[in-house]
């Protein structure tokens, strides 16, 4: 008589619901890929980066030679052609090191070379991806200004149409990469009031950047301003598939659906340290990780972490199937920032005096959650699009 249930072994404890088979063999090939550069590249290099505010340029360029930028492009332009799958494991196993990591990654990706994809002229695309699939040029994307964060359709940098282009003048602000960035896709309004986006390269067009320093949150990323003063800009770098805030609003369903992945990642390094600190670490003559409040911790983490796992990997089933309410994503980039903040946070108390060191690592994690948990987004503005979504009643104002 075959068995009804095979029982499965406790050691399974870190994939308790079998998620891994759910993967073909090629998602696990790329996991794995991203998994070894990230364990034996970045890992080793990001104390010192967090330290010292300072991103390593040539993380660009490694992660384009691995085929790890933008891999759901192309092989004409490029790209690997993977599915969306892949791109949220390889967000995962970036993120499982750092926050900052995975950002430099997703701008690049989803924020630079997603919008020259879809909106770009057939010239935009062959000059510029390949370059920045493989990490010869890097980019930024800026949408936010000083004045206008989560409400950008008020955004005042402005571009007039002039003779064979246009005059852009105003500034952006909080944006990554923007002080080591090749190529900015630059967001402004024209003189009908219409969002446009432009393709802008530092070869040709004289924008100016300037780093913000002192952030105590992803500090291997690099953030900064861009300013626009009378800067001419050739019709030939307009990006002419689009008009209007679906143009950046559709960058950004790519990017928070990798952020849905990316912060698990973030999490699970914190809830596998916690238990193992818990398990080696001994006050009242037994492991910490014996007492009740201790395991409820370590059993939330879990819990909050595989239901999180599999819920983006449906949607990102979903996403390949090129079927999908954005709504989706707002739901799990909320929810999924918001669980590993919680879980870094607990996991800090899991480790006493020593989840204040970076050589564990978790306050790291925990200090760049918060952006994470505010850009792209923020938690309110994710939950005033879900219930707009639920009763078609907006509350932004
Ligand atoms: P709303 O009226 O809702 O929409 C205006 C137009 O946009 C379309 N649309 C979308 N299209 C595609 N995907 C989406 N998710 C879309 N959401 C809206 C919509 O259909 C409409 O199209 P049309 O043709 O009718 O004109 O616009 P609203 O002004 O009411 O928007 C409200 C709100 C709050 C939802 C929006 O402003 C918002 O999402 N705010 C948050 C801002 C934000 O996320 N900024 C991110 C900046 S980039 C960044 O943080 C990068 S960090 C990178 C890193 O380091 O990883
Ligand atoms: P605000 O919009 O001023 O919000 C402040 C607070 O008010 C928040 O808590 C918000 O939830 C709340 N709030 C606002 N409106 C409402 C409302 N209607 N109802 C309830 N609460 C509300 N942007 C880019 O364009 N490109 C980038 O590459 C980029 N990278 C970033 C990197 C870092 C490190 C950081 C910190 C930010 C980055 N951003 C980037 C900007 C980021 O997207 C914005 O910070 C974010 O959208 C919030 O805007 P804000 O900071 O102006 O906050």
């Amino acid at each position: 008589m075959p068995k009804i249930i095979e029982v499965l072994p406790d050691s399974d404890w870190q994939d308790i619901l079998s998620i891994e088979s759910d993967l073909t063999d090629e998602e696990k090939l790329v996991q794995k890929t991203a998994k070894d550069y990230s364990t034996n590249k970045l890992m080793p290099r990001v104390k010192d980066a967090f330290r010292n505010e300072r991103f390593d340029r040539e993380i660009i360029s490694e992660l384009g030679a691995l085929g790890l930028i933008a891999p759901t492009i192309p092989e004409e332009l490029g790209g690997a052609n993977l599915n969306n799958v892949c791109y949220g494991l390889i967000a995962f196993e970036i993120e499982k090191v750092d926050s900052g990591y995975r950002s430099a990654m997703s701008v690049q990706s989803s924020l630079v070379i997603h919008p020259i994809y879809e909106f770009g002229s057939e010239e935009q695309k062959k000059k510029y991806i390949p370059k920045l699939i493989n990490g010869e040029l890097i980019g930024c994307f800026g949408l936010t200004e000083p004045n206008h964060g989560s409400d950008p359709a008020g955004m005042q940098t402005n571009a007039k149409k002039v003779d064979g282009g246009w005059i852009i003048n105003g500034s952006k602000t909080w944006i990554t990469n923007s002080p080591i960035a090749d190529i900015a896709i630059v967001w402004a309004k024209d003189d009908d009031c219409n969002i446009r986006g432009f393709l802008l390269d530092r070869n040709l067009h004289d924008f100016k950047t300037e780093k913000i320093e002192g952030k105590f949150s992803l500090r291997t990323s690099e953030t900064g301003q861009i300013h626009f003063d009378e800067l001419f800009v050739g019709d030939d770098f307009l990006l002419p598939n689009v008009v209007g805030l679906k143009g950046p609003f559709s960058c950004l369903n790519k990017a928070r659906y990798g952020i849905s992945w990316g912060t698990i990642g973030a999490a699970e390094f914190c809830w596998h340290t916690a238990r193992q600190y818990a398990l080696d670490r001994k006050q009242f003559n037994k492991p910490i990780a014996s007492n009740q409040l201790i395991q409820t911790d370590l059993v939330d983490f879990q819990t909050q972490i595989t239901l999180a796992k599999l819920a983006v990997l449906k949607l990102g089933r979903e996403i390949d199937k090129r079927k999908v309410n954005p709504a989706a994503i707002s739901l799990l980039k909320r929810n999924n920032c918001q669980i590993a903040l919680d879980i870094a946070r607990k996991a800090r108390d899991i480790l006493g005096g020593n989840g204040i060191s970076d050589d564990y690592h978790i306050i790291r994690h925990l200090l760049n959650l918060e952006t994470v948990n505010t850009y792209e987004g923020t938690r309110n503005i994710h939950t005033l699009i879900l219930g707009r979504s639920q009763t078609g009643i907006q509350a932004f104002f």
